[in-house]
């Protein structure tokens, strides 16, 4: 690749329209489940090659005259490159299924906390430079020299699809979003998982289990007899999903005729969810999977199955879905604790 020609600070500004494209494309594909996660997750590959692509025109370029220039910061810099490649190579680990990390701290997983914690340095290194880079460093050669940085990046990008697919690796069976699949219609091999900081409660007895439903007091028993099977996959953000068919009771199915702005979901930990009313036909309470009752770890005795939703939004441990008038936009885009 000869981007040797542009200058180190149009580099700097074309790796960081990258770096940003990258942080952008990724919150995307990380958030939705839908077709739109397919273009999302490309665009978020398509700019991690093409990070590599251009690492060497850095490493010509301004890292040089850095490191010969001998600020004290320059070690800040060099630690954020390298914790840029370790967040590219987790992303690749995790595509192609090569390593999936170690439990909790799966290769997806850490490459987003990499990422998140390299924010800062991030707008630091755009923010901190003596000659700031200009919009106008991006003259006709370097957009050109940019385009055929992108264009082997996307090549790199097709190798690697070609690869995994002739090796046979993992990363040949991803879904849309970049999400393995684990433990399909075998509820005992599927993973379970918390956000953050959430953890099981210690007693999910369905005999003593307090449920409010629009208002009215249910029991788990009562509930099981309503169940219908529903077959759906939750695709966790940790990289893994997993298809089960549950056996859940539509929201509609409780509701009777009443509406509102939103539905708020709350677990007995008190994490919880606001859902658009709209959303209605898509969320059931399940109480069991293939005619089993859920594990604890799986949110027993009730928890939530949102088709098309990501995860965080498969709230366990149900103990109140109620009417709501705040709207669903009100409130942070993942659960924060
Ligand atoms: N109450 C509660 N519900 C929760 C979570 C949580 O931490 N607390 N984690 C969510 C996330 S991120 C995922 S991926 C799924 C995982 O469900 P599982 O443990 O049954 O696999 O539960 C969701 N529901
Ligand atoms: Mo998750």
């Amino acid at each position: 690749m000869r981007t040797g020609r542009l200058t180190p600070r149009q580099v700097d500004v074309v790796l960081e329209v990258l770096l940003l494209g990258a942080v952008a494309s990724g919150l995307t594909s990380w958030a939705i489940g839908t077709s739109w996660a397919k273009a999302a997750t490309a665009i978020h590959a398509l700019c991690g090659f093409t990070i590599l692509v251009m690492a060497g025109a850095k490493l010509r370029g301004s890292v040089r005259v850095g490191m010969r220039r001998g600020r004290p910061s320059r070690w800040l810099s060099v630690g954020f490159g390298l914790l840029v490649l370790a967040t590219i190579s987790l992303g690749v680990a995790h595509t192609t299924g090569l390593w999936f990390g170690v439990g909790y701290w799966s290769s997806l997983w850490t490459h987003f906390l990499v990422a998140f914690a390299l924010l800062p340095l991030l707008l630091w290194h755009i923010f901190s430079r003596p000659a700031r880079p200009k919009l106008t460093d991006l003259d006709r050669r370097a957009v050109l020299r940019a385009g055929s940085a992108l264009a082997i990046g996307a090549v790199v990008y097709g190798a690697q699809e070609v690869v995994v697919r002739v090796a046979g690796l993992a990363g040949a069976a991803r879904r849309a979003t970049g999400s393995h699949e684990l433990g399909s219609l075998q509820p005992s091999r599927m993973p379970t998982v918390s956000w953050i900081n959430d953890e099981a409660p210690t007693s999910t007895d369905p005999a003593n289990w307090s449920l409010d439903v629009f208002g009215k007091r249910l029991d788990v028993a009562g509930l099981a007899r309503l169940t219908t099977p529903v077959v759906a996959v939750l695709d966790c953000t940790g990289g893994w999903w997993s298809e089960q068919s549950w056996d859940a009771v539509p929201l509609r199915a409780l509701v009777g005729n009443d509406s509102a702005r939103s539905i708020n979901v709350a677990s007995v930990t008190g994490y919880s969810r606001l859902y658009p009313f709209s959303d209605i036909d898509q969320l059931y309470l399940a109480v069991g999977y293939g005619g089993q009752p859920l594990r604890r770890g799986h949110g027993a005795p009730v928890r939530v199955v949102a088709p098309g939703r990501r995860g965080p939004w498969w709230i366990k441990w149900v103990t109140s879905v109620q009417l709501d008038d705040r709207p669903s936009w009100l409130q942070t885009p993942f659960p924060l604790e």
